[in-house]
């Protein structure tokens, strides 16, 4: 695969360095993407059950959604993808991921600084009281009630509607601001805030960068497109970073 010297110039030169995940980065370890065909599940859009009102409808449908992707995510390991983004922290003195995934396999492959913009799929919480719960305790077949409060208890997720974790979307945009190379990779570039972490990084200067095996409405904008998976890409732009040192 061929990288342009400007992108390898830019990466050389650089300080700060941002990158925004989503689903796509995960589809070579096999948890399914939430657009497109492999996105559907029993013919629900995401929309319909990432969703608080999905949830006080129909809390067992939402709560057997979850449970099924829990336990395809159980026992699934990092790619090559996460990996190469591990190897690439070295070559930066500010270097962070922003993900939209709630799979952990950033964390798992080692990656340091990991901000989670939606949540983590393994934990739960009480939606009237807050008090957490790990997912293994309530693998039941209905979301349980909370022993303290009553309330039902749901994962510990960002749906469709709520707010991103404070701290989270702040550290996520100030990073967008100070990137002089920011990644935009396997994600649809259609859920807010995320999606507009990438205009906010190019606004401030930085060179966008995508990967993703389909377009997407950043495209056009971005400044390098790579129309290849992401565990092709990234390990291979990590020895094409090792070679321009
Ligand atoms: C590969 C590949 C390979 C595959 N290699 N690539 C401004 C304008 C309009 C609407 C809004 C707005 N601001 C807020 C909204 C509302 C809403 C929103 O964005 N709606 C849009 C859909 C229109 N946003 C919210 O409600 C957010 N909250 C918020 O903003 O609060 C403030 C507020 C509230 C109310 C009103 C206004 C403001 C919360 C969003 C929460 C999203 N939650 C979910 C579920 C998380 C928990 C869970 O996992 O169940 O997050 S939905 C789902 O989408 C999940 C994902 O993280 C997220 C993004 O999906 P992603 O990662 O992009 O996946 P896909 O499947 O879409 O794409 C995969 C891509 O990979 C594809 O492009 C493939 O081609 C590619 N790919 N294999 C490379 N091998």
């Amino acid at each position: 695969m061929e990288f342009s010297d400007k992108l390898l110039n830019r990466l050389r030169g650089a300080h700060s360095v941002g990158v925004l995940t989503g689903a796509g980065i995960s589809a070579p370890s096999g948890v399914p993407t939430f657009r497109g065909e492999d996105g559907l599940w029993k013919k629900f859009r995401p929309e319909e059950l990432a969703n608080y009102n999905a949830f006080r409808r129909n809390p067992e449908l939402v709560w057997e959604w979850y449970n099924w992707r829990r336990k395809l995510i159980k026992d699934i390991k990092p790619n090559l993808g996460h990996y190469a983004l591990v190897d690439m922290e070295k070559y930066f003195s500010d270097f962070a991921i922003i993900t939209q995934n709630v799979d952990n396999l950033h964390e798992m492959a080692g990656s340091a600084n990991v901000i989670g913009l939606h949540g983590n799929i393994m934990h739960n919480k009480c939606m009237d009281c807050g008090k957490p719960y790990e997912a293994e305790l309530v693998l039941d077949d209905k979301p349980p009630q909370c022993p303290d409060c009553g309330g039902l208890i749901r994962p510990d997720v960002v749906w469709f509607g709520e707010m991103l974790p404070e701290d989270a979307i702040r550290q996520a945009q100030e990073l967008a601001i100070r990137s002089e190379v920011f990644f935009s990779i396997g994600t649809s570039s259609q859920v807010e805030p995320a999606a507009s972490l990438p205009y906010m990084a190019k606004g401030n200067g930085a060179y966008i960068v995508e990967i993703n095996i389909e377009e997407t409405p950043l495209t056009p904008v971005a400044d390098e497109y790579f129309n290849s998976p992401v565990d092709k890409v990234l390990p291979e732009l990590v020895i094409a970073l090792e070679n321009k040192k």
